[in-house]
């Protein structure tokens, strides 16, 4: 395999057997022939996140409502909670108001919720990509809020393994946020894109 992916001289390093259902690990190495320019790599050069004082004193007198949950069929709670709770440094600790619904949530679910709040952020977070479900979900959350005229008055930010910025714009929501994601950086994202319909 590794000869047919273009590796010269390549090593079996380690091998290891997992739950039959999750089948073998090779680690191998081996050589690849291919000479990387570094001026073509696109750089992908991320806003620097606000000072904490000045998020917080932005968002704590304004009582803004948040809904997250892991959405679809999946169960992978652990990164949205990094995002959101306030023992992890999470956008709660601004005085985000966030109604957490829980793992595999529905996107009707999600939007019932936001009107049910007045929330203006929706929170999604999408860790499994069979079948590219990731991209569906976002798409779906995109495309109801628009059919249900919500779409305007809300920020969609979807996160997870394979969500990277480019995608989940391309895919109708304002942001997308990838691994090492921290509360901080979706909050001073947050304060930007809310408050710049006032600076306007
Ligand atoms: C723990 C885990 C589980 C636990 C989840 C427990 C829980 N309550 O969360 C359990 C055992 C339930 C589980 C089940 C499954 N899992 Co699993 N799981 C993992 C594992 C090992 C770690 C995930 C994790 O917690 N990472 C730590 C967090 C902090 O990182 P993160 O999720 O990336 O989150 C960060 C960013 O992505 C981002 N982010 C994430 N969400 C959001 C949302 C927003 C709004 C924002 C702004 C940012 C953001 O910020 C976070 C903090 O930096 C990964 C492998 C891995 N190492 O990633 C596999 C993994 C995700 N699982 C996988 C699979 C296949 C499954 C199962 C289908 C297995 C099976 N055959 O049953 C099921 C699916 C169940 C379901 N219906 O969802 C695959 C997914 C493959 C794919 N690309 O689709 C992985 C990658 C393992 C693998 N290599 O195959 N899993």
């Amino acid at each position: 395999m590794a000869k047919r992916m273009g590796l010269v001289e390549p090593e079996v390093m380690s091998r290891r057997m997992m739950h039959p259902a999750e089948g073998s690990v090779f680690e191998i190495k081996g050589i690849l022939e291919v000479v990387i320019d570094r001026n073509e790599l696109p750089v992908i050069v991320r806003e620097k996140p606000l000072p904490d004082d000045e998020i917080e004193a932005w968002v704590r007198p304004r009582q803004i409502q948040v809904v997250a949950a892991t959405v679809g069929e999946d169960e992978h709670s652990v990164g949205l909670h990094e995002i959101l709770d306030i023992k992890h440094g999470g956008i709660e600790k601004y005085g985000f108001l966030c109604h957490d619904l829980g793992t595999s949530v529905s996107i009707e679910r999600i939007l019932d919720a936001a009107v049910e709040t007045g929330a203006c952020v929706l929170l999604i977070s999408t860790i499994v990509t069979h079948a590219h479900v990731h991209e569906q979900n976002m798409r779906g959350l995109h495309r109801l809020a628009t059919e249900r005229g919500l779409r305007d008055n809300l920020v969609l930010l979807a996160g997870g393994t394979q969500v990277t910025d480019e995608l989940a714009r391309e895919c109708g929501m304002d942001a997308g946020f990838g691994r090492g994601t921290t509360g901080r950086d979706v909050a001073s994202f947050l304060v930007r894109a809310l408050r710049k319909p006032q600076a306007e």
